[in-house]
């Protein structure tokens, strides 16, 4: 139940809004992962089958890794000049945000929040609530995946689970759902993704572009991450720090599996990835490794925000190694 309305309700209620749409505008947060963008391209999916005028848009171009994805070279990330903006953002009646709790991800916030009566803005989303900003709002944080939401209002509707929607929804699960490790695979997670490999879905493919995706010299500064995680007995919480000389010219996509792999650490409720960015600012992602710890929590007070099982913060600052250990200055 969604706001005191049924799923399926809900999955119809999208589905009208977009049969009745004249031009729709499809939206995730900035610097995207795989889920974001596989929600969006399974949406594009969707809306050239019914010949609907759209545009989509990211703050920031997706990784090349992700160029697997089906039609995600039609993700714009440039919103053009003055004299030429690449879409005005008025001549949508319908926008949806995928994957996206907060309307400032989208980099659109003041659009979003002056948008004419006219504009109905839809949410999906699997993350916690932070704000309340869509006129119908389709939120499930257990599930694994936005992409999970995606399966289930195309079930609800009927539409026919093509080979591309497949490889999209399974991206989604597998990356967001660390490849079935986290707490949110459940059985449904599973089966989806079973489903998915049967309507043609690539695991191998998949699996090539995702998890087997590493470079040796980024390896090399995942072993310098490892070499210098300590544990804080206080909290049980495994922490390690990588200042920018550590990361050098890396990419940031390059490092944004360290955070998982030392999740792997047996015996420590959580784990805890300091790393210093080249815009003045330090950003710490956590992973909770036991079902009792919720990061969330943790990264609320430290103004991020994220899931129970792995959340983040930005703050301000230069990361610097003292007596005392790592501090943020
Ligand atoms: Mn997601």
């Amino acid at each position: 139940m969604f706001n005191g309305v049924s799923n399926e309700v809900m999955y119809n209620k999208i589905y009208n809004k977009i049969k009745k749409a004249d031009n729709v505008l499809l939206l995730t947060h900035e610097k995207p992962d795989i889920d974001a963008v596989s929600s969006v391209c399974s949406m594009i999916e969707l809306l050239e089958s019914m010949n609907k005028s759209y545009f989509a848009f990211c703050n920031d171009a997706p990784s090349h890794q992700f160029d697997f994805i089906p039609h995600i070279e039609k993700i714009a990330s440039s919103r053009g000049d003055g004299a030429k903006p690449a879409f005005n953002f008025e001549d949508f009646d319908l926008i949806i945000v995928f994957d996206c709790g907060s309307p400032d991800r989208t980099k659109l916030a003041d659009e979003i929040s002056n948008r004419s009566e006219k504009q109905f803005l839809i949410e999906i989303d699997h993350h916690i609530k932070t704000e309340d900003y869509a006129n119908l709002e389709l939120r499930d944080s257990e599930a694994a995946s936005t992409t999970i939401l995606i399966y289930n209002f195309f079930k609800a509707n009927k539409i026919k689970i093509n080979k591309n929607m497949a490889n999209c929804i399974l991206a989604g699960i597998l990356t967001d759902s660390g490849n079935f490790i986290y707490q949110t695979t459940t059985d449904k997670t599973i089966k989806i993704s079973s489903e998915m490999l049967s309507l043609g879905a690539n695991l191998p493919r998949i699996m090539d572009n995702t998890l087997r995706n590493k470079k040796l010299n980024a390896l090399k500064i995942w072993g310098k991450a490892m070499s210098r995680v300590q544990i804080n007995k206080k909290y049980n919480i495994a922490f390690t720090a990588l200042t920018i000389e550590d990361v050098g010219d890396l990419d940031e996509e390059d490092l944004e599996g360290i955070p998982n792999f030392l999740g792997n650490l047996h015996d420590v409720k959580a784990v805890m990835v300091i790393r210093e960015q080249n815009n003045g600012t330090v950003k710490g992602s956590f992973r909770s490794v036991h079902p009792t710890a919720n990061v969330a929590i943790l990264a609320q007070n430290l103004g991020g925000g994220g899931h129970i099982k792995a959340a983040g913060f930005t703050i301000e600052g230069k990361l610097k190694l003292t007596d005392k250990g790592w501090k943020v200055i």
